[in-house]
């Protein structure tokens, strides 16, 4: 598939509009998110092969906010297991129902079953792996509880939990250190400085950034036995979280 190039926020916007999902942002989705997180391909990569060592026989491993597919192909590629499924969850219909070609065009044997549903309404069940990548920082911080809660209730014995996040910090100095270098990271990705700033802003109420050790606390909270920070690269990281 031919990657298009994100020029959304390129030209200066005149009024700005909250971030959304939408067929525009669909059609730049893979080199919005390549040249926007840190390691974004190091962590796709890794997620399939962590998944192919916990995926258990007879369950299921959900991809929630799954947006193109990326994490499901990978775990797809790499789970062994026996009569595992993969279950794909989004709620923008233009992300679903491109993910839909993109996964019929692969050619794995994973049963996959994609569901354009919020995460909130849904249930999970009989789970051995859940991943959200980059996902939970856009649900509301007071259903966020709720929601790793319903996560870990889930997942059977020896399940596993991956989230990866954009990184908040609670000293100004980690937060203007960390923040820049991902600036710098996005200018050296060919992002201006109005790109930059006019994606910011269109973040501001939608992407809500937590520590490190709220996102801790939380998984222990819920029962998580014990969890780790398996990845970050600059203000992006990832957990995995042991039930
Ligand atoms: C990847 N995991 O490529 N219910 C379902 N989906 C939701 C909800 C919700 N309540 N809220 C947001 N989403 C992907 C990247 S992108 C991250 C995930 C980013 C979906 C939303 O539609 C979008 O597709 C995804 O979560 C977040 O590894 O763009 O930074």
């Amino acid at each position: 598939m031919i990657k298009k190039a994100d020029n959304i926020f390129a030209s200066p916007l005149e009024q700005m509009v909250d971030f959304r999902f939408d067929e525009r942002v669909v059609d730049v989705f893979p080199d919005m998110i390549q040249r926007s997180v840190p390691g974004y391909g190091t962590l796709i990569s890794n997620i399939g092969i962590l998944a192919a060592r916990y995926a258990q026989e007879n369950s299921s491993c959900y991809d929630l906010g799954s947006s193109l597919g990326a994490i499901t192909l990978s775990m797809r590629q790499r789970i062994k297991a026996e009569d595992c499924q993969i279950i794909a969850v989004d709620n923008s219909p233009a992300m679903i129902e491109r993910a839909e070609k993109i996964i019929a065009a692969d050619n794995n044997r994973v049963a996959v079953e994609l569901r354009c549903e919020d995460i909130h309404q849904m249930l999970i069940e009989n789970a051995s792996v859940v991943v959200m990548n980059f996902t939970l920082q856009f649900i509301a911080p007071a259903l966020r509880d709720e929601l790793i809660d319903k996560i870990y209730q889930g997942l059977k014995p020896g399940g596993i939990f991956i989230l990866s996040e954009k990184l908040a910090f609670d000293s100004a100095e980690q937060q203007t250190f960390f923040t820049d270098a991902h600036h710098d990271f996005k200018r050296a990705n060919g992002y201006s400085d109005l790109e930059i700033s006019q994606k910011r802003s269109a973040l501001e109420n939608v992407l809500i950034p937590e520590t490190l050790s709220t996102h801790q606390q939380r998984l222990s909270n819920a029962g998580f036995s014990r969890s780790e920070c398996w990845f970050q690269c600059f203000n992006f990281a990832s957990l995995i979280a042991f039930k």
